[in-house]
C-alpha cells in the first residue's frame, strides 16, 4: 500500500496516521463513481474502528512505546520497573494476544517476562500502532485477547526526490532520562530509504515520598534501516531491519537485573499491486529475528546464592497476503508460517563462583512450528450497514529437545505435541444518523505459551512460587461477544465498548503437592493447570467535546471483571478507571492538562498473590510552542507528571512497588 502511491503532499508522507486515512480515500477514488460515496463513507467507519494509534500521548509529544499503547483504553501494563512494561490487551496477559512487528513473529527470550515485543521498538521507527480485540486480531495468528501490530515506518515513493528528517532530544528530571532519536528517509521515484538511531539513559527515579527506588535505571539503544526499490510501475521490493540493544537495565519488583539484551529484526518483502480484477494486492515477507537475553543477580546483597538465567529466542517465517476488493466487497488471504527455538538457562553458583552447583534448562530447547491459513472480508450490505468476518485455521507443533526436564514433573509427558487451531469471527456495523452500532462474536483457540507448556522452575516473584509447565495441556478456547455503539456529532464524540470473553481451559498454576522449591526465596511450586472455565469482561466509554473551536475536552472511563469458575477473582483485573483532559490552542502555543486515577482495587485475588491497592488520582500538564525557521519546524514541550508529587501504588504494580513521583520533562523537535 504504501509504497506505490504517489503522494504529492509532503505533510502526508510525515504523519503516518494519514497514509491510512489517505490509502483509504485513495482506494474509494478508484472505485465506479456511483459508489463513491457508500464506500468513503463505510471506509471511514472502518477507519475509526481500527484504532490507529500516533506515539504520543496527550500530554507529552515525545513519548514512549508503552506511553503512546498506554492511552488505548483496552491496554493496560504490568510494571515491574521504568522499562519495558508488559502490555495486557483486554486485562489479559501476553499469552494470550498476539504482539507482532509488521506482521512478524517475535518471541521474548526472558522467562520472566522482562522482554515484551514491545521493548524491541522505538517511537521514532514506528508509525502506528494497530490494535485489534479479540478474535478480529486473529489474522496474525491464534489469539485470544486479540493482536498489537506494530507498524514500522515507510516512506512513500515520490516522483520528486525528497529527504525528510526529525531530530527529537529531551530530558525527563525525576530519573535523570536523556534521550535522542533521530530518523532521516529520503524518497525517489524508484527508491524510498528511512533510517533511524536512538539512545535512551535513565538512572533511578524517585517515588512520590522522594526516596529512590532502586534498581529502576535504564540504557536503549535501537536503529533502523529500510530500503525499497521499485521494481516497476506495480511492484517493489523493501528490506528492513531493526537492531535494538537494552544494558544494566534494573527491575526493581524482580530479584535480578537485566544486564545486556540484543535482538535483530529483519525481513524482506515484495510488493506487487493489481491495476484490475478481484486481487488488488499482493505482499509476501520473509523474515528472521533473534533475541539474547542475560539476566544479572549480582548487584543485589539479598541473593546469597546466584544465578545466570540467560535466554534465546530464535524465530523465521513468512507472511503472503493478497487484498481483494470488488464492489462492495474487500478482503484480503493471508497465510503465515514461522518456527521458534526458545532457550533458557539456569545455571546456580555458590558466593565462590567458580564453583558451579547446578545446572538446568527452564525452557529446554523448545521448538513451535506455526502454519495458518486466514482471512478477512468486509462487505458493505447497503449504505448503513457492513458486516465484517473472517477468521485463521492454523496448526501449531511444539518439541522438546530435553523432554526429561518436563517428566520430572510429568513423567510420560509428549516430546511433540499438535494442535489445531481455529479462530472464527463476525461483525455486523449498522450506521444511523450519528450513530454507528456494532455487535460481534467469535470463537477462537490458542496453544500454551513456552513457559505454560515446558517451563521449569520459573519463578515467579509476584506469588513467590516456582512455574512448572506441562506439555499436555489442552487448548484454551474463547466465546467472545461484543457490542459498540458511537455518537459522532458536530462538536461531541462519545463511544461505549463492551465485550465479553467466555474462557474454556483458561490457564493458571496452582500448587503442586510435590517438588521442593529450588530458589531460597520461592514458598513453593506451582504446575500450570486449567480451570474449567474463567469469565472475563471490559467496558469502556469515550468522549471527546470540541468546547470551543481551540478547546477540546476528553474523557475515558473503563471497568473490567474477571472470575475463575469458582467465581473467585483473577489478579491483574483493572478496577474502576478513569481520564479527563483538556487541550486548548493558542495559535502556535498548546496547553494540556489531564487528571487520571483508578478506584480501590476491590475485587483482587490473593489466591494469585495480590492484595487490595489503594485508589490513586493523579495530574499532569504540559505547554508546547511551535515555530519555524527557514524550513525547519520546531516544537518544544515542557511539562509535569504527577505534579502533585503523589506517591501511589497500583493493583498492576509487581509487588506494589511505587510510581514515578513528580517529573518534569522537557523535549525539542525540529524536523525538516
Ligand atoms: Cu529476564
Amino acid at each position: 500500500m504504501f509504497y506505490s502511491k504517489r503522494m504529492k503532499n509532503k505533510k502526508g508522507i510525515i504523519l503516518f496516521a494519514a497514509v491510512v486515512l489517505l490509502s483509504g480515500k485513495l482506494f474509494a477514488q478508484e472505485s465506479s463513481p456511483v459508489q463513491q460515496d457508500t464506500v468513503r463513507l463505510l471506509e471511514e467507519i472502518k477507519v475509526i474502528r481500527k484504532a490507529n494509534r500516533k506515539i504520543e500521548t496527550e500530554i507529552k509529544k515525545a513519548a514512549t512505546v508503552d506511553e503512546a499503547l498506554s492511552t488505548s483504553d483496552n491496554i493496560s501494563f504490568i510494571k515491574r520497573g521504568a522499562y519495558a512494561w508488559e502490555p495486557l490487551l483486554n486485562n489479559m496477559s501476553t499469552e494470550r494476544s498476539i504482539i507482532t512487528i509488521d506482521g512478524m513473529h517475535i518471541f521474548g527470550a526472558c522467562t520472566d517476562k522482562m522482554d515484551p515485543v514491545t521493548s524491541y521498538v522505538e517511537s521514532n521507527n514506528l508509525s502506528t500502532i494497530d490494535i485489534k480485540s479479540g478474535q478480529e486480531g486473529s489474522a496474525q495468528g491464534s489469539t485470544i485477547a486479540g493482536s498489537i501490530d506494530l507498524k514500522q515506518k515507510s516512506t512513500a515513493f515520490s516522483a520528486e526526490k525528497m529527504w525528510q528528517g526529525a531530530y527529537q532530544t529531551g530530558v525527563e528530571f525525576n530519573n535523570n532520562q536523556f534521550f535522542n532519536l533521530a530518523n532521516l528517509s529520503y524518497s525517489s521515484e524508484r527508491l524510498a530509504a528511512d533510517g533511524s538511531i536512538s539512545f535512551r539513559k535513565a538512572g533511578n527515579y524517585f517515588d512520590g515520598s522522594n526516596t529512590e527506588v532502586k534498581h529502576s535505571q535504564f540504557n536503549k539503544f535501537n536503529t533502523s534501516v529500510g530500503l525499497a526499490y521499485k521494481l516497476s510501475p506495480l511492484s517493489s521490493i523493501k528490506v528492513d531491519a531493526i537492531f535494538d540493544k537494552a544494558k544494566d537495565v534494573g527491575f526493581p519488583a524482580l530479584p535480578m537485573d537485566l544486564w545486556l539484551s540484543r535482538a535483530i529484526i529483519t525481513s524482506a518483502t515484495y510488493n506487487q499491486q493489481f491495476e484490475k480484477g478481484l486481487i488488488t494486492e499482493w505482499d509476501w515477507k520473509v523474515y528472521f529475528n533473534s533475541i539474547e537475553h542475560y539476566m544479572d543477580d549480582t548487584q543485589r546483597p539479598e541473593n546469597l546464592v546466584h544465578m545466570d538465567m540467560p535466554g534465546w529466542s530464535t524465530t523465521f517465517g513468512t507472511v503472503s497476503k493478497l487484498n481483494l476488493r470488488k464492489d462492495r466487497y474487500s478482503g484480503d488471504i493471508q497465510v503465515n508460517a514461522y518456527q521458534n527455538l526458545s532457550i533458557a538457562e539456569m545455571t546456580m553458583y555458590p558466593q565462590d563462583r567458580s564453583k558451579k552447583t547446578m545446572f538446568a534448562y527452564s525452557w529446554p530447547w523448545v521448538t513451535t512450528r506455526f502454519i495458518g491459513f486466514s482471512t478477512n472480508n468486509s462487505l458493505h450490505i447497503s449504505h448503513r450497514s457492513q458486516v465484517d468476518f473472517g477468521g485463521s485455521l492454523g496448526l501449531n507443533y511444539n518439541h522438546s529437545k530435553y523432554v526429561e526436564v518436563n517428566w520430572i514433573f510429568y513423567p510420560g509427558a509428549s516430546q511433540s505435541t499438535t494442535r489445531v487451531l481455529p479462530n472464527l469471527y463476525a461483525n455486523y456495523t449498522l450506521n444511523i444518523n450519528e450513530f454507528d452500532f456494532s455487535v460481534g462474536t467469535g470463537y477462537g483457540h490458542r496453544a500454551p505459551s513456552v513457559s505454560e507448556g515446558y517451563g521449569y522452575y520459573i519463578y515467579n516473584s509476584f506469588d513467590r512460587y516456582d512455574y512448572i509447565g506441562n506439555p499436555d495441556l489442552d487448548n484454551e478456547i474463547s466465546y467472545e461477544a461484543n457490542a459498540s455503539a458511537i455518537f459522532n456529532g458536530e462538536n461531541l464524540r462519545v463511544e461505549a465498548k463492551f465485550n465479553y470473553f467466555y474462557i474454556q481451559n483458561y490457564i493458571v498454576g496452582r500448587i503442586l503437592s510435590l517438588g521442593s522449591p529450588m530458589n531460597y526465596q520461592s514458598v513453593g511450586v506451582k504446575g500450570y493447570t486449567a480451570l474449567n472455565y474463567a469469565e472475563l469482561y471490559n467496558f469502556a466509554i469515550n468522549a471527546d467535546y470540541k468546547v470551543l473551536p481551540n478547546l477540546n475536552w476528553k474523557g475515558t472511563l473503563t471497568y473490567a471483571r474477571a472470575m475463575d469458575d469458582k467465581k473467585g477473582n483473577l489478579p491483574f483485573i483493572r478496577p474502576l478507571s478513569y481520564q479527563t483532559s483538556l487541550h486548548y490552542n493558542y495559535g502556535k502555543i498548546g496547553v494540556q492538562t489531564s487528571v487520571e486515577g483508578e478506584l480501590e482495587q476491590v475485587n483482587y485475588s490473593p489466591e494469585y498473590g495480590e492484595n487490595k491497592t489503594p485508589s490513586y488520582m493523579i495530574w499532569d500538564a504540559s505547554v508546547d510552542y511551535k515555530f519555524q525557521f527557514k524550513n525547519i519546524e520546531s516544537e518544544v514541550q515542557v511539562g509535569a507528571e504527577n505534579l502533585l508529587n503523589k506517591y501511589y501504588t497500583t493493583y498492576a504494580d509487581w509487588g506494589n512497588i511505587p510510581r514515578v513521583g513528580r517529573n518534569i520533562f522537557t523535549s525539542l523537535k525540529v524536523s525538516f
